[in-house]
């Protein structure tokens, strides 16, 4: 049995989404982390990233962990590749190929996506769209961008996926990275073939039982 540490506000919700697809059942145990909490130590605080109980289970202290029988997995997209592989039928790679392409994207989500993409959702949560500060740090973000999104624009115009033709584990770990990036008012609209698939990817009822997850939890 899968048991999925980590609440739904969190990159979490990449897993979620995964199982979600693949309506697995799963064990939730919704950890937070301790820096939402006013005080993570305190005795009746929620089970959080600095509970010694979750350290138990990953000394990094991060969200989400993941454990399947005896294995112990941290980083989410090691989570979702793992479950894909092993229990996501089509959501998986099914050759050798696939599966170095699915790492490809993964690894290029991670390193050239995710980070300029949180600085979006940051600076725009904090008001950033109002503020010349916060302009500029959103466009420096944007810039950042430009790249890796006119790659990803090229491979998508020749296909509706990022592998194999079909709905995969690659395209929640990259829709899940680009999610961050949403918040810009008129970025995507550069880049049309990735801005509908993401919308497709989106519109999948399994992103959307996610979605409404997250949306009941508390911000
Ligand atoms: N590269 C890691 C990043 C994990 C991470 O930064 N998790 C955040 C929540 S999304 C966290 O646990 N923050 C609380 C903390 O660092 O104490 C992954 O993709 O799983």
């Amino acid at each position: 049995m899968i048991t999925l540490y980590g609440v739904y506000r969190s990159r979490a919700s990449r897993p979620i989404w995964l199982l979600a697809e693949i309506g697995a059942p799963f064990t939730h145990v919704p950890v937070i982390q301790a820096y939402r909490l006013p005080d993570a130590k305190a005795k009746d605080a929620p089970l959080n990233t600095a509970s010694p109980e979750f350290l138990a289970v990953t000394p990094m202290g991060q969200i989400p962990a993941m454990t399947d029988g005896d294995l112990i997995l941290t980083e989410s997209f090691a989570i979702t590749l793992h479950l894909a592989r092993t229990m996501g039928g089509d959501l998986g790679p099914k050759t050798h190929a696939e599966t170095a392409l699915m790492e490809q994207w993964a690894l290029f989500g991670a390193s050239a996506i995710e980070v300029p993409a949180l600085e979006i959702t940051y600076a725009v949560a904090d008001g950033g769209l109002k503020t010349p500060e916060g302009q500029s740090i959103i466009a420096l973000a944007a810039e950042k961008l430009r790249r890796p999104l006119a790659r990803l624009q090229a491979h998508l115009s020749t296909t509706s996926h990022m592998v194999g033709d079909r709905f995969t584990v690659a395209d929640i770990n990259l829709a899940e990275c680009m999610r961050y990036g949403q918040s810009h008012p008129t970025l995507l609209a550069e880049f049309p073939a990735v801005k509908a698939w993401l919308e497709a990817c989106q519109s999948r009822p399994a992103f959307k039982k996610m979605w409404e997850g997250r949306l009941a939890e508390p911000a």
